[in-house]
Formats: C-alpha cells, sequence, structure tokens
C-alpha cells in the first residue's frame, strides 16, 4: 500500500513571529521531518500545500474594513477576517527554514482567488474550484493519507474532512499539528470531528 504525507501550510506566517502564528507553531517542524525521512525510506511521496494568498485578498480583514478574529460573510460563506497572511512570494509565505525541504515532491499552492478562503488543500471553501492534489494523487495511485501541519482547526482539519469525503484513508499525526484556537478548545475539537468522520488520530511512532 503506497502512502502519502501531506504537510499542511508548514509557513513562517503561521510560526513564531509570523502575522498569524499559531502557538508552539515552530514545534511541529521537527515532527515533520522526522515523518518526511520515514516516508523517504519507504518510496513515498511527500506533499507540501502553501496557503498563497495575493495582497488584495479578502479574507484580509485590512482589505474588508473589520478586525482580526471577527466573523463576517464573504461572498455567501462564513469568513473568519484573518490578519494579512502568507502573501505570495514574501518570506512570510516561505516554507519554515528548519523544514528539509529536499524531501517534499509536490507544492499546492492555494488560496489564490481573492474572493473565496481555500483552507482544505483539495477544494476552495464553496467547493467552487479544485486543486491539482486529487487528480495528481490518483495519477500516483495513492489512495492513503498520513496528514500533519497548521492550523489543526482551520486548513488540516478541512483538508482531512475533504480527504475522508473523496475516500482517502486518512490519518492526523496528532503531535504534528497545532491550532488558531480562537476559541478555547477548537483544536480538540477538531481531532473529535476528524475522528468521527473516520480519520486515525496517530503519534509519529504509529505511521
Ligand atoms: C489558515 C487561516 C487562514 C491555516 C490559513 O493554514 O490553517 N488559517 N489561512
Ligand atoms: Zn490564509
Amino acid at each position: 500500500m503506497k502512502k502519502a504525507l501531506l504537510l499542511v501550510d508548514l509557513q513562517n506566517d503561521f510560526c513564531l513571529n509570523g502575522t498569524l502564528a499559531v502557538h508552539d507553531g515552530d514545534a511541529v517542524i521537527d515532527i515533520a521531518n522526522q515523518a518526511m525521512r520515514i516516508f523517504h525510506q519507504h518510496g513515498w511521496p511527500v506533499i507540501a500545500t502553501l496557503d498563497w494568498h495575493p495582497a488584495n485578498h479578502k479574507s484580509f480583514a485590512i482589505n474588508s474594513g473589520t478586525q482580526p478574529g471577527e466573523v463576517g460573510t464573504l461572498n455567501g460563506l462564513t469568513q473568519v477576517w484573518w490578519p494579512t497572511h502568507c502573501v505570495q512570494n514574501t518570506t512570510g509565505a516561505s516554507l519554515h527554514p528548519q523544514l528539509e525541504q529536499q524531501y517534499i515532491n509536490k507544492r499546492i499552492y492555494k488560496g489564490q482567488d481573492p474572493e473565496i478562503d481555500s483552507y482544505s488543500a483539495f477544494f476552495d471553501n464553496g467547493k467552487r474550484s479544485a486543486t491539482a492534489l486529487h487528480q495528481w494523487l490518483n495519477s500516483e495511485n495513492i489512495q492513503h493519507l498520513t496528514v500533519l501541519g497548521l492550523a489543526t482547526d482551520y486548513c488540516v482539519k478541512f483538508t482531512v474532512l475533504d480527504a475522508l469525503e473523496l475516500g482517502y484513508q486518512t490519518e492526523v499525526i496528532a503531535e504534528g499539528c497545532r491550532g488558531v484556537n480562537l476559541a478555547a478548545g477548537d483544536s480538540e475539537k477538531a481531532l473529535h470531528e476528524m475522528s468521527a468522520k473516520g480519520a486515525r488520530v496517530i503519534q509519529l511512532h504509529d505511521i
């Protein structure tokens, strides 16, 4: 059985001193490196997603006349307004410098359309368009995904739920995820939801 490792948004803006820093986000980089080495030894591919917004993206509070952390509606979808983050080709959008990028086989960019947010690595939040991920996994004959990254309660959660809906056998490395936690307990809730929908929540040593 061929698996792929899916690293979600391990970018500077979600790490220490980033504009949307996730508490303890840097701690997952070492877990990601260990997981990549294991997958590499098996000859299994590693995919990295990148949140990749134009500067005028409407999920940014400053572009929508709101404050970060507030919730509203964007083109008919519930939207959390975020601080400006992961602007294309900036340092904030770069993968964390300690991430061993030589192990990455495929990069998936998301969030380029300024009119809609895109938490999942598969689809935008309205499922109006798909990224190249599902097609690429199909072409590689991969039906089993191992996921870790940032943030547990947004991009990891939506990626895992879409993966399950698309029929992938999906596992999440809990210690390799950290969350935004706008409300206390959001990350724990997200892991429970992923588990209830069929994801296996594991530790690195279970791979
Ligand atoms: C993310 C909020 C906004 C994430 C991306 O990677 O979880 N969260 N954009
Ligand atoms: Zn974003």
